[in-house]
């Protein structure tokens, strides 16, 4: 696309994204560390390896100092911090501790995620959150981590995409724990949006000033046909099933059908930023979700549709209003062939909106392990080589470097590092 002035401002600051047990490494007895010791990733890789960034936490944060990135959004690996019912391990809290300072150290402020895709083995023994006894389990592994490491956080993130562990895991089996049920997915939905209700509550009281939310993956869904309302029907219905219904139990407590209000949750203001992981759209025909035909897509066939970050925030902080926190965005693209221009045309959908998005996190800092996916999509600004570790920091990182520094983009940055770049289409 040609602009007449390529260069903008950016009023939002700029982060990156991490999850613990993509980046971590070693051994942790966890669903996902189970699971992949069957082999069962793409790749049979599994995430003892990942970024071995347990051992490098002082180089990692070296590194984002470097690119002048001041808002890292990393995560906790609760079975690390509490590896069995009721034992919490000094030594884990203490290393998080470390991390954190030295992040501090360095003027980066942290956001920290309670909850990403994974429960500690022992508690999938207990059935997860397919029951209601997580509740609990998860309200005393919070108000230990808020209580050990509240000094050094104010920013949380009690659940990361509810909706993708609950489909992926619940729905579909293709994640642990490989369940293929509607009335799992609904249990599941039901009780993270639950201990969601009872960790906001729980942090605000520890912390009273603390900025609680969720990071909720949140997709486009467009009918096959706008013209024909049984295709419209059918993206809409896709979409509260996905996304909608969750929303509002998370964001207000209010559960509406197929959900069941759960006892004594009263509704209410359960989020402090509407936090927003955007990465592509659907086109629904019938009962099937596709890609659209001939759009740009990255390395996994996501379509990149920058338009669809505006079109969410919107209607959804019509819903929900306050400040906004894109808590994920990003693109798997190996050879940085694209990345560049995915980020000049993300940001400039939000640089050129009026909606009050204050941060922005990029997902992801390096390559990191990617679930199902193992070692093969590579989302990171920093290219990483798994069997050495060594870490290279890419182009489109040097771009990001560029636009922090220069709090937008500027008419040079745009003509190095992006007006080159094309994205490819599908078929
Ligand atoms: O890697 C994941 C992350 O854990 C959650 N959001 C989507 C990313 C890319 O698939």
């Amino acid at each position: 696309m040609a602009y007449t002035d390529p260069g903008f401002d950016l009023a939002c600051e700029l982060g990156v994204a991490t999850a613990a047990t993509q980046i971590e490494g070693g051994r942790a007895d966890t669903i996902w560390h189970r699971w992949a010791a069957t082999g069962a990733a793409r790749d049979g890789s599994g995430p003892d390896v990942a970024c071995d960034h347990w051992n490098r936490i002082e180089e990692d944060a070296d590194l984002l100092a470097s690119l002048g990135i001041r808002h890292y959004r990393m995560g906790l690996e609760w079975a690390r911090i509490e590896p069995e019912p009721g034992r919490f391990d000094a030594e884990a809290l203490g290393h998080y501790r470390r991390e954190l300072r030295l992040l501090r150290e360095r003027g980066i402020t942290p956001l920290v995620t309670l909850h990403h895709f994974n429960d500690p083995g022992w508690l999938s023994e207990e059935g997860g959150f397919l029951t209601a006894d997580a509740l609990p389990h998860f309200t005393a592994y919070t108000e230990r981590v808020v209580s050990e490491l509240g000094d050094l956080v104010d920013e949380w993130i009690t659940v990361n995409e509810p909706n993708i562990f609950a489909y992926y895991g619940h729905l579909t089996g293709t994640w642990p724990p490989g369940r293929r049920s509607y009335r799992d997915l609904l249990a599941v939905y039901t009780h993270l949006a639950h201990a969601h209700l009872l960790a906001y509550g729980l942090i605000h009281r520890l912390q009273p000033r603390a900025r609680v939310g969720v990071a909720m993956h949140l997709r486009v869904f467009d009918p096959v046909h706008q013209s024909n309302p049984l295709d419209r029907a059918a993206a809409s219905s896709a979409e509260y099933l996905f996304q909608g219904a969750l929303m509002r139990a998370l964001c207000r407590g209010r559960f509406l059908a197929p959900l069941k209000q759960p006892k004594g949750v009263r509704p209410g203001r359960y989020y402090d930023f509407l936090g927003i992981n955007y990465y592509s759209r659907s086109i629904v025909s019938g009962p099937n979700q596709l890609t659209a035909s001939r759009v740009p897509v990255n390395d996994l066939g996501w379509e990149i549709y920058p338009e669809g970050l505006v079109r969410l925030a919107r209607h959804y902080s019509t819903l929900y209003p306050g400040p906004i926190y894109v808590t994920e965005n990003g693109t798997a693209d190996a050879a940085d062939a694209f990345r560049s221009r995915f980020l000049y045309d993300h940001l400039r959908a939000i640089a050129t909106s009026d909606l009050p998005i204050e941060r922005y996190y990029h997902w992801t800092f390096t390559d990191n392990w990617e679930w199902a996916e193992g070692e093969t999509a590579r989302f990171g600004l920093v290219e990483l080589d798994f069997r050495t570790q060594q870490r290279t920091v890419r182009e489109s990182g040097r771009f990001y470097a560029d636009i922090i520094a220069n709090r937008g983009v500027t008419p040079a940055a745009h003509a190095r590092w992006v007006a080159q770049q094309r994205y490819r289409t599908n078929a």
